[in-house]
């Protein structure tokens, strides 16, 4: 009979710790966004973050989260991002493309730099749509973003960690043996 396949699990610890945190959230809608801010400071400060480690930047609107995320990464100073807005609809267009272009952008931020940057980015209909989700019936956003901008921080070095150990495994034997 086949073996049971027992798969190694690599998992991101809860813990934050040690870890550097940048946070971008943006003033529009500012009544729904300094709740998700709140509430993601609490999940990082819960986790063993310090105070020195987490910096907030504010921008205008969502539409600008991307860049200011993206030029957070390059200082290569955080462990991982969080984005914060709220897009309501109103009665035009607009919304979709700030949704879609805010998405976008923070997606590709977060691809071309490699760093994790959480999208904590409330796309609703109605106000008590957001209200719901920034710390009413639908619990808060802005802490689940803050537990996983930890794991993903944590993966990530456990990831790079594997990188370069499975690196130096490929340098075994050492040139010694090797030259035989
Ligand atoms: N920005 C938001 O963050 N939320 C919104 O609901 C919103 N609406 O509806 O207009 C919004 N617009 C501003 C936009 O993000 C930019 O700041 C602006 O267009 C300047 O670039």
């Amino acid at each position: 009979m086949a073996e049971k396949l027992q798969p190694a699990s690599i998992n991101g610890e809860l813990t934050a710790s040690g870890l550097r945190f940048g946070i971008v959230v943006s003033r529009f809608n500012s009544f729904i966004t300094d709740r998700l801010l709140a509430a993601a400071v609490d999940a990082l400060s819960r986790a063993g973050a310090k105070s020195e480690n987490v910096d907030v930047v504010h921008v205008p609107g969502a539409f600008e989260l991307p860049l200011a995320a993206k030029k957070l990464a390059a200082t290569g100073r955080y462990d991982a991002l969080i984005a914060i807005g709220c897009v309501l609809r109103g009665e035009t267009t607009h919304y979709d493309y700030v949704c879609s272009e805010t998405a976008r952008g923070l997606q590709l931020a977060q691809m071309d730099t490699g760093l994790p940057i959480i999208f904590c980015v409330l796309t609703c209909d109605t106000l008590e749509q957001a209200i719901d989700r920034a710390g009413l019936k639908g619990g808060n956003k802005g802490f689940e973003a803050g537990l996983a901008a930890i794991e993903m921080a944590q993966l990530s070095r456990k990831l790079l960690a594997a990188k370069s150990s499975s690196a130096a495994k490929k340098t075994f034997p050492p040139q010694k043996a090797r030259r035989r």
